[in-house]
């Protein structure tokens, strides 16, 4: 007579204990998400931190050229050249419309515009007011959230993109990329 063991009891342990772990790493406090450009070339980095003063985005980035450009985040985490259409509209979980200027505004995902000296360089670190990085309404959600870059300077009124032309810079954040 044999005596099987019931291994199929031990995937669904596993599997338990996966879940467990998944929640407890909500509470963690970097995500970053490396940027592209529509060409699929590297643009820089950005990062998102929740700290005791607050969560900041940071971004170290490199512009086609000096000049004032639209930024957001968009609703989801994907970014799919040339068009970056993928990453969706603007991340807006309180369904108003777009723009800090717009009497009906603003989207959660609105940014002040980014500039780029002579040298094409980005670099900033902004505080986000009334973030939520968890939950059904944070923005990393099932399908996670992206930063976007515009060819143009968000007019911070124009329902529902500000006017900011073509997406030229793309980066994903999600859920995996926390640490
Ligand atoms: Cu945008």
């Amino acid at each position: 007579m044999r005596n099987y063991l019931p291994i199929f009891i031990l995937p669904i342990l596993a599997g338990c204990t996966t879940m467990q772990s998944a929640k407890a790493v909500e509470v963690s406090e970097v995500i970053t998400a490396d940027l592209a450009r529509a060409d699929g070339s590297w643009a820089g980095v950005a990062t998102i931190s929740q700290r005791k003063d607050g969560t900041f985005l940071s971004l170290s980035a490199e512009a086609p050229a000096a000049g004032s450009y639209g930024m957001h985040l968009h609703a989801v985490g994907k970014c799919q050249g040339p068009d970056f259409t993928s990453a969706g509209p603007h991340w807006n979980p309180d369904m108003k419309q777009h723009g800090r200027d717009n009497p009906m505004g603003a989207h959660h995902g609105d940014l002040p515009n980014v500039d780029a000296a002579a040298d094409r360089k980005i670099t900033l670190e902004y505080k986000l007011s009334d973030f939520m990085l968890s939950g059904p309404s944070g923005l990393l959600d099932a399908d996670g959230g992206a930063l976007v870059i515009h060819e143009k300077a968000d007019d911070y009124k124009t329902d529902p993109s500000g006017n900011s032309g073509k997406r030229i810079i793309c980066g994903v954040f999600k859920s995996g990329n926390r640490g």
